[in-house]
């Protein structure tokens, strides 16, 4: 892979049915076996409250920073196929789901297709998103301002820390 075509790019996991902790982590190392993404960093893992339909169980949600060769349309289509290999079911928008892989943020690029929005239309409203994201790119500029600078003005109300380290992911 030549470093020039390199692209920095990172991604929210989330999942609350089944075991989301195995296929999160399945999921990344899955990411990083390939020949043309390797994940870079991941945060923390945390146990958050279910945001927009509340009345369904925690989530267990982090992120990770990947290098990639792919186009972000291509690295979205990896993510979508890792979702359908981790047999993820899903009954309905914002409910119940094994596991959901979210591009977040690719390079600076900044668009409004139809099957790509970036970056990510309600990443910076989300504490489940910019806690975890916080961990890992904390300077990222999105929509002009800092990732911090999003998280202090986030709603984080129980969100809390499941697992410190940074290679739970590579414990299953
Ligand atoms: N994902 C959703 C809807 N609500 N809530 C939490 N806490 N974590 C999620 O990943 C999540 C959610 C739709 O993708
Ligand atoms: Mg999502
Ligand atoms: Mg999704």
């Amino acid at each position: 892979m030549p470093e020039a075509a390199l692209q920095s790019a990172t991604l929210g996991l989330g999942g609350n049915i089944g075991d989301p902790v195995k296929a999160m982590a399945a999921a990344l190392q899955s990411l990083d076996r390939r020949d043309d993404c390797r994940v870079s960093a991941v945060s923390r893992l945390y146990r958050t409250p279910p945001w927009g339909k509340t009345d369904q169980s925690f989530f267990f949600n982090a992120c990770a920073a990947v290098e990639t060769s792919l186009p972000p349309e291509a690295l979205l289509d990896l993510c979508l196929s890792i979702e359908r290999e981790m047999k993820r079911e899903r009954i309905e928008r914002w409910g119940p789901r094994t596991l959901d892989i979210d591009v977040l943020t690719y390079g600076d690029v900044v668009q409004e297709a139809p099957r790509l929005e970036l970056p990510h239309p309600r990443m910076t409203d989300r504490g489940f998103v910019l806690m975890p994201l916080a961990d890992i790119a904390p300077g990222l500029l999105v929509k002009g301002r800092t990732v911090g600078d999003w998280l202090s003005d986030a709603d984080v109300a129980g969100i809390e820390v499941a697992d410190n380290s940074r290679d739970w992911w590579r414990k299953f």
